[in-house]
Parts: C-alpha cells; structure tokens; sequence
C-alpha cells in the first residue's frame, strides 16, 4: 500500500494489527481534520520532539498511533488531570490534552475546570461534536435543545436534561486562563482559522505562558445520521447559533466589556437565536432509533407472573446486532412488558465489536447490565468465546454455523448452531443476517414474546423504508421454515 506522509504524523498506523496510512474516523469527521491540523501545527514549529499529547477515551482515543509525538492515555474524562501531572513532572515539554465533550464536559468537567482555575501549564484542545460519538450518539452536555440522540429520541428537553454546556463561557469566568476561544472546522475558511487557533495554543505552551483552552466544533456524521455536507451545515447552522465562535479570553487578560459586548452581539447576528427554530434533527433510519413513535406503544404494566428474561447479543459492528436487540425490545415494549436495551460499542465505529444487552420483565427491572444472559446471540468466533461461558443454567446459546466453536458452553446450556449468515445470503440479501436469527429466537420460543409482536417490530424497524420491512417480513418466515 503507498505510504501517504503526512506532516507531524507517523507514516502508517500500525492499528489492530494492520499496517495502515488510513485512521479510523468515519467519512467527514471533524476529529480527522483536527488531529491533520495538530499535527502539522506541531511540527511546523519544530515542536514534536518536546511534545506530550494526552490522549482521551472517547473517537479520539487511537491519537497515539497518529501524532509522531510522545503520548499519555488517559482514562475517560481524566486528559486534564493526567496532563497536570505531566506538566508539572516535564515543564520544559509541551503537554496537550485533547478532549471530547463528553469527556470534558461530562466526567471529566470538574477535572478541566480546576486545571484551567489552577492554570495550569498545558494546552486543552476540546472537540465538541454536541455527543458522545464513540459510544454510538448519547446525548453529551452540549447536545442542543431539541437536537436528537440515542438517549434523547424525541429531541432533548431543557426540562428533562436541561441546556446545553457552554464551556468557553464558564471557564471565562477563571482569572488563570491565558487564552479561550471557539473555532469550528466545517469549511474550509473556518479549518484555516483553526488552524492559527491550534498554533497559537502550541506556541503558547512552548513560551510556558500558561493555561489555553480551545474548543473546535466538529461533525460527527455518522451519530448525526447525515452525510458529510449536512453535517457541516449542521455545525454551522446550529451549532454556531448556540455555541458563537470567538476569543473569549487573550494571553494574560480577562474577556474586556468590549469583548464581552462584541461576544453577545455575534450571538443575536445573522439568523435569529430563537430556541424553538432549532427542529430534532432529522435522523435516517438507524438502529439506535426507537422503531415506535413515542405514543404508539403505552407505558408498561406490572404483571409478576411474566418471568424475566436477559439476553445478550454480540458480533462485528455492521451485522445488525444491535438491531436485533433492539427489535427484541421493542417488541416487548408493544406488549407493554417492562424492558431495557443496552449497547456497548468498541472504540471504531464501523466493523469493530459491538453488543447489546435487552432484559424483558414482568416487572419493574433493576439493572439494565446482563452478565448472566438466559439466551445469548453469536454473530461471531470473539462473541462466542467472550460470553458463552456466562450463559445461565438452562440458558441457551445461538451462533452463527460459521464461528467455530472449540469450547462448549457450561453444562445444562444448550448450543444451537444456526446458518444465519449463508441463509441471508441465499435468500439475497446478506444484511438480513439478522433477521435469520430473529427466526431462531422465534422458532425456539425463546422470547416470551408473541410472533405478532416480534413481526411488527422488525416491519417498524424499517420505518423509513417500508419495502425493505414486508421483505424482511417474508424471510423471517422462509427462514423459520428451515429446520434444525
Ligand atoms: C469511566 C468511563 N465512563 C464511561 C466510559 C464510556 N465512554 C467511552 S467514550 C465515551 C464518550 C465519548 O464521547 P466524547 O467524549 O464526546 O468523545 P467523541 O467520541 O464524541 O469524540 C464514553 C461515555 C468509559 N470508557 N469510561
Ligand atoms: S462516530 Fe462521529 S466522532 Fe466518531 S469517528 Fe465517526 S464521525 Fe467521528
């Protein structure tokens, strides 16, 4: 493969095992312009070899195979702790934390803040996509009013989650801080500003002048649900409305009533800043959207004598996997049963691992984790070997013909071995995997759920593309036709 030499980057990422020139963003991540820009930022002014990144947990967290520098990981939400400690034992380097929202604004608010109240000597670059984009789009503390996530699918309600984080503003407020300012990389002009934003935060540190944080607004398309030109407008249409670009503080001086001032009328330029002009964002079909409208399946009822049931699904991101958890789900919220699902994501959004648990109950459910599933669903060899030992007494066990399976689960577990993948591919359509195995849950009445209600969920699943819902339909039941 050509080796494609970028500048203050190493010249492939040996990542997962492959030597690659590729990173793992998504198509049109604002995160790969950033980490382009910090680079040749850094070596531009002959910096790497003095330079200490800190690097999250969150879309960010593969940095080290990138930036030819030294790098610290982090654990999420600790980069500005980690990158005090490194600061103060290496002054004469030049220490960067590099941030999410999530990370920064959420559990790791208060370590930022108290850094920046400390002023302490390192460089905070803050990418704020408005969610936690890693772990599949929840809701972050500077998801706008009214914009959807996973967690807020009807659009988040100041009510409920209240408004969105201002971290610029807030830390405006320290006296320690020598620079604060709001960039965005949705356009090319607004990249070139930020990249004299990020030199100015390295340059900064290598003077040893203090304390700088810079906040970058980013798409995230793919938890947008949008392609990489909608996103951009997103950032720039309703970001910017809520989060104004601008310098908040310069070296060694608080924001001036005439920066203040200058701040505020930004603010009310251009379109108008009314909340309620900020629409949900219109999300295409996903898995992680709720099938249902929100009044279309009402609230749960109590009844003790429906059991409860854990399940776990597990397999390559991709294969559905969450889907079909979903699809469980929300079957049972159609018969009003009590019932959770929850994803668990590895750091890459597209081919990593991925696995959901869902927990259907008569009654209320405590704990939304399943370490001890009764059914558990294998797409993959690294799925099975993980969970199969987990698998309760008198539990059962589906994976895919494919996985080879070298250990057999505990005693009393049955194992079914069910050709999911080559049958959607028989039938056609090979992203139907899932569906087969939805035909195996179903053929060994393993839900406790109606097969009306399962059907109806896997149709409603497939809301915005109603003729790809009556063809799944029809190949749930040619696959339960096939026998054991
Ligand atoms: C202590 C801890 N809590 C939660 C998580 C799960 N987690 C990993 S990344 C992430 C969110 C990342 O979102 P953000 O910081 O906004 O970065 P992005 O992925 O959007 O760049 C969460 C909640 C974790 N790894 N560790
Ligand atoms: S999920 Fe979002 S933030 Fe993460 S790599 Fe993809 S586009 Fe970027």
């Amino acid at each position: 493969m050509a080796e494609i030499c970028q500048r203050g980057m190493y010249k492939t990422f040996p990542r997962s095992g492959k030597n690659t020139s590729f990173t793992h963003y998504c198509p049109g991540c604002g995160h790969g312009i950033i980490n382009k820009l910090i680079a040749e930022a850094c070596e531009e002014l002959g910096l790497q070899d003095r330079t200490i990144f800190v690097d999250p947990v969150g879309c960010g967290v593969f940095t080290y195979y990138y930036w030819d520098a030294a790098h610290i990981s982090a654990a999420h939400g600790r980069a500005s702790a980690v990158a005090t400690g490194a600061c103060r034992a290496r002054p004469d380097a030049v220490t960067i934390a590099y941030q999410g929202d999530g990370d920064l604004g959420a559990i790791g608010f208060n370590n930022a803040f108290q850094a920046a109240s400390r002023g302490e000597n390192f460089g905070c670059i803050f990418v704020n996509n408005s969610l936690y984009g890693m772990t599949g789009g929840q809701m972050a503390p500077t998801t706008l009013e009214g914009e959807t996530t996973t967690t807020t699918p009807f659009g988040r309600d100041p009510s409920l989650t209240g408004h969105p984080l201002h971290v610029c503003e807030v830390f405006a407020q320290l006296k320690a801080p020598v620079y604060i300012a709001r960039v965005s990389v949705a356009d090319t002009k607004r990249i070139m500003q930020a990249k004299q934003a990020i030199r100015k935060v390295f340059e900064i540190q290598r003077d040893r002048k203090g304390y700088a944080l810079l906040e970058i607004l980013a798409p995230c398309p793919t938890n947008f649900k949008m392609n990489a030109l909608d996103a951009a407008a997103f950032c720039i249409n309703e970001m910017e409305r809520e989060f104004p670009l601008g310098v908040f503080r310069e070296e060694g001086r608080g924001m001036g009533e005439e920066e203040r001032g200058k701040g505020e009328e930004e603010r009310g330029k251009g379109e108008e800043a009314s909340v309620l002009s900020l629409r949900p964002v219109p999300h295409a079909a996903s898995c992680h959207d709720l099938f249902l409208e929100k009044d279309a399946a009402p609230a749960a009822v109590d009844d003790p004598s429906f059991p409860e049931r854990r399940f776990k699904f597990a397999g390559y991101g991709g294969q559905g996997i969450l889907s079909l958890g979903l699809c469980i789900a929300e079957a049972a919220r159609l018969e009003r049963r009590h019932t959770l699902w929850f994803p668990s994501y590895g750091p890459e959004q597209r081919g990593g691992s991925a696995n959901c648990s869902v927990v259907v109950s008569g009654t209320p459910i405590g704990s939304p984790a399943v370490e001890h599933p009764d059914v558990l669903v294998c797409m993959n060899q690294p799925a099975y070997e993980r969970f199969a030992g987990d698998v309760k007494k008198g539990g059962i066990v589906i994976v895919d013909e494919t996985v080879p399976v070298e250990t057999r689960p505990p005693e009393g577990v049955r194992l079914v071995r069910w050709p999911a993948i080559r049958m959607a591919e028989e039938f056609g359509v090979p992203k139907a995997a899932n569906t087969m195995m939805l035909a195996a849950l179903k053929k060994l009445e393993c839900t406790g759920l109606s097969d009306g209600s399962l059907e109806k969920s896997l149709v409603a699943s497939f809301k915005k593309k109603p003729a790809l819902g009556e063809k799944n339909r029809e190949l749930l039941r040619k696959a339960e036709q096939t026998e054991f």
